[in-house]
């Protein structure tokens, strides 16, 4: 156990002359799970992307049927199929961002000025999701013409301005960093459409963790960092795969502090209405999966951790709310319940200083996730507030789980030796 805690120099991986390393007991197992679009893969392929253009930190390997850890160049860790296939789900998830706010331009009773192209953007959206062929057939170039004139449209930049305001219109919150401007005006969303949309674009590490593709089946993928080897088994958020954990625990279970549930919640949920019950959040759904989660025995013998992630979403949406009294009335309903009456008083009345109450928010929040974990589980709970589109925040969450994973075995060893 012990070397499994120094900290000794790992830049070159122990491969042998074959690229091959044979599995040891530094492996370490995740079980990445939580409800639909959280950022369960965004994380796994931020760290691919780590892989790519820091391979001397980070490292993605491939484990054959011997169980032995092969590397995985940086250059084929997105192989050629796979990044065609990532620049075509980008170019979907634009599409349907625009088919979504037309709808809602309509819905909204406002016109465009160009009908008849929204009407074209309408039906190629339709046919997309009615062919047998499934919503990620190739969208051809000359969409993103049509794409980058409707952006121009004022209802529709001034449904974008106003995105905060109508969150179910269903924009994939990756899908922003392609269609608006950054917030510093380091980039713009014409010449990012231009590029997308051309012939030659060759998906890049930047772009990828903004790409969304539901997960549909778990993977696993496997890492090297500085001290271990690491599995992510990502597990999709639909209901079907949700089913699918306590099999998985049971089956893939590796004691000794050595495997986590990594259960990723997105806190700009807390927003939005659950599509099943729309009287709850969809944040309270994930709690309530975490809740159930927790309950399952196997899940005793794991670490636990918690992402709260999409924090840039969570800090821009109370912005905005916490701007107008209907905003702040807003916040107050949904979260209050879990606030101290003085705080909730100066909600309402919107007399706090903005960081102050993005902090309480942030706080009731949490608590009502730490409610669950004190009443489901005696083990230590490791939380973060993540952004998983954000690469150097990435960098700084991903060694602190290293620091988790240290304390873990640690604090399993201990427990083995005082039992
Ligand atoms: N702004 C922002 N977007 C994020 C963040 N994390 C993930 N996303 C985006 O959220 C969307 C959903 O992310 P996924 O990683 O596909 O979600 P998932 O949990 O794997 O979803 P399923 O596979 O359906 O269960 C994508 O558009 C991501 O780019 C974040 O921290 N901030
Ligand atoms: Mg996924």
């Amino acid at each position: 156990m012990g070397n499994c805690i120094t900290n000794q120099d790992d830049s070159q991986p122990q491969a042998s002359s074959n690229g091959k390393e044979k599995k040891d007991d530094e492996l370490i197992r995740f079980f990445v799970t939580g409800i639909r679009g959280v950022g369960k893969t965004t994380i796994i392929n931020q760290l691919k992307c780590l892989c790519v253009d820091e391979p001397n930190s980070y490292k993605y390997y491939n484990v054959d049927n011997q169980e032995q850890w092969v590397r995985i160049i940086p250059n084929e860790i997105f192989p050629p199929h796979e990044k065609s296939k990532m620049r075509n789900t980008i170019r979907v998830n634009i599409l349907e961002a625009f088919n979504n706010m037309i709808e809602k331009a309509h819905e909204l009773g406002r016109v465009l000025q160009d009908e008849e192209l929204a009407e074209f953007v309408l039906s190629t959206w339709s046919d997309m999701k009615s062919s047998g062929a499934g919503i990620y057939q190739d969208v051809p170039a000359y969409i993103g013409d049509m794409l980058s004139r409707l952006r121009l449209d004022k209802a529709i930049d001034d449904l974008l301005q106003s995105r905060n305001e109508y969150l179910d219109m269903k924009i994939d919150d990756g899908t922003l960093h392609f269609i608006l401007d950054d917030a510093n005006k380091k980039s713009f969303w014409r010449e990012r459409m231009a590029q997308i949309f051309s012939d030659d674009y060759e998906v890049t590490t930047r772009d990828i963790p903004y790409s969304r593709r539901v997960t549909e089946n778990q993977k696993k993928n496997h890492f090297r960092t500085r001290s271990f080897k690491i599995e992510f088994n990502d597990m999709g958020g639909q209901r079907s795969e949700l089913i699918k954990l306590p099999d998985f625990l049971k089956r893939f279970l590796w004691g000794n502090g050595r495997t986590f549930v990594l259960y990723v919640a997105s806190i700009a949920d807390a927003f939005e209405n659950d599509s099943s019950e729309r009287q709850r959040s969809k944040l309270e759904r994930s709690a309530r999966v975490l809740d159930l989660i927790l309950s399952l025995p196997t899940v005793s013998e794991c670490g636990i951790m918690i992402f709260f992630n999409k924090y840039d979403r969570y800090e821009e949406i109370v912005n905005y709310k916490y701007q107008s009294e209907s905003g702040r009335e807003e916040l107050a309903d949904r979260i209050g319940a879990n606030m101290k009456e003085g705080d909730l008083m100066k909600l309402r009345r919107g007399t706090l200083r903005i960081e102050q109450a993005r902090e309480l928010i942030k706080q009731a929040i949490e608590g009502q996730f730490i409610d669950i974990c004190k009443r489901r589980t005696r083990n230590e709970v490791y939380v973060h507030y993540t952004q998983a589109v954000v690469r150097e925040l990435m960098k700084s969450i991903f060694n602190s789980v290293e620091e988790n994973i240290y304390n873990s075995i640690i604090a399993n060893a201990s427990y083995i030796r005082v039992a």
